[in-house]
């Protein structure tokens, strides 16, 4: 029967899938023009270059009943605790995993929650756990670093999913820029692209044709587009009862795109393809800087504006007939307090404001106290896009405003714009990943 903290033979072998080369590759990182490209990238390890990097030698394996889990001991002196149930929950054996969809066949009401290992075998290549029933369970020591519980592991493994890290800017930004055509044609530069869209939030890529279509074929890199009543791609320039006031020639006051849905658009893309002589300059900031300046400079103010719902409604024709009404708060934190997401867009801000009358100059002021910190000059960055320039900006971060243009018959500005998934943009930024730096 099973002996407790039982002890099996230690194991000297080392664990390597075959180190990847580092982001050297000409194309790793190019300098277009005179901006610098890419900060976000350079000190980005790919995620399965660090998981590579791991050699999984274990020692020795422990089985403690009591705790219900087994003890891995690494060569390098860690240690690792993993719980019986999730063993026998993850088993990756045919019969309760199907590796062709890399997806789990047991279902949980077949997995007994207060499972006990009868024997745990350390072989050179895998740890082998045999249930009471007979049924056996093999995992490989990388794979189950990889998943260790501890704390630390957890949260790098995190971030490399999730490219969580953040670089803020304000005025100073170097606006990070590529060219449009190798971010279609090379895959090191898309991947640049995407890393550096996650970490600065902003790309600005340069020389596409200055006709239509062109961010559609950015849709058709990452995946696909996000169809909105607008269209899947949509033309904002001036016009005739204009169903959107940025479909006029007037100021856009600094705003993310589409709050008036429960889930805005991770990512923008807009294209310009004719620019006004005067005026329809472009301002852009960092939303999450200018949040967490706000949290030190007006706690009371980021109080409410992580806390009170509002409305933002949006209603007309276009795709086809459309009637929004969706509830935000303007700074959404997670439940570790920090800032993921802004949702502000005064001209759909609804004039239904459904909060205690007594709450109302509370929060107009605390809204006004946001948004006279995002012009401050030292926060945002402006410029003039140049016909053949597309943004590409994560819109639930970066406040985005244009300035109004002279419109005159026959030179009308005129740029194309579209909306991307984050959850299709990460995904696409994680098989290039895949593709160019190995496994997972
Ligand atoms: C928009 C927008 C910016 C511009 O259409 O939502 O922000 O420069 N446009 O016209
Ligand atoms: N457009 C540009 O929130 C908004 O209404 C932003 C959306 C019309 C697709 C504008
Ligand atoms: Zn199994
Ligand atoms: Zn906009």
């Amino acid at each position: 029967m099973w002996r407790s903290a039982a002890k099996y033979l230690l194991n000297n072998r080392i664990y390597r899938n075959g180190m990847q080369k580092l982001l050297t590759g000409q194309n790793a990182l190019c300098y277009p023009l005179q901006e610098v490209p890419f900060q976000g990238c350079r000190q980005h390890t790919p995620a399965a270059l660090k998981i590579n990097m791991l050699i999984s030698a274990v020692q020795q394996v422990e089985a403690f009943d009591k705790q219900r889990c087994i003890t891995v001991h690494w060569e390098d002196g860690s240690h690792s605790l993993y719980p019986y149930v999730w063993l026998r929950d993850n088993c990756q054996c045919p019969q309760c995993f199907l590796p062709s969809a890399k997806a789990r066949k047991l279902p949980i009401k077949d997995l007994d929650v207060n499972i006990s290992a009868e024997k745990v075998i350390l072989t050179d290549s895998k740890i082998s756990v045999i249930w009471p029933d007979q049924h056996i369970s093999e995992f490989d020591p990388n794979w189950l670093k990889t998943r260790c519980f501890a704390q630390s592991t957890r949260e790098q493994k995190q971030k490399d999913l999730f490219l969580t890290d953040r670089q803020n800017w304000g005025s100073e930004l170097q606006i990070p820029s590529a060219s449009f055509e190798e971010v279609l044609n090379n895959d090191e530069v898309a991947y640049q692209w995407l890393c550096a869209l996650r970490k600065i939030g902003f790309v600005r890529l340069k020389h596409a044709p200055t006709e239509k279509g062109q961010v559609a074929k950015l849709g058709k890199r990452i995946g696909y587009l996000r169809l909105t009543f607008y269209g899947l791609t949509w033309q904002v320039e001036d016009k005739i009862d204009a169903n959107n006031v940025a479909y006029t020639s007037g100021d856009l006051s600094l705003h993310t795109d589409y709050p008036a849905l429960h889930h805005p658009p991770g990512v923008q893309f807009l294209h310009c393809m004719k620019q006004a002589e005067v005026g329809g300059e472009s301002e852009m900031v960092d939303g999450f800087h200018v949040a967490n300046l706000l949290r030190q400079l007006n706690p009371e103010a980021f109080r409410i504006l992580t806390s009170v719902l509002v409305d933002f409604t949006d209603t007309g024709v276009d795709y086809c007939n459309f009637s929004l009404q969706s509830k935000h708060r303007i700074i959404d934190l997670d439940h570790n307090g920090r800032v993921v997401q802004i949702n502000f867009n005064n001209a759909t801000r609804d004039s239904v404001f459904d909060m205690p009358v007594e709450q109302v100059h509370p929060y107009l002021s605390a809204l006004k106290d946001f948004v006279d910190l995002m012009y401050k000059p030292e926060n945002m960055v402006t410029f003039k896009m140049e016909a053949g320039d597309i943004l590409t900006f994560d819109n639930w971060r970066i406040l985005h405003g244009r300035r109004s243009y002279s419109s005159t018959n026959g030179y009308t500005r005129h740029l194309e714009g579209a909306y991307a998934n984050w959850d299709e943009t990460m995904s696409r930024l994680r098989c290039l990943e895949q593709a160019l730096y190995g496994n997972k």
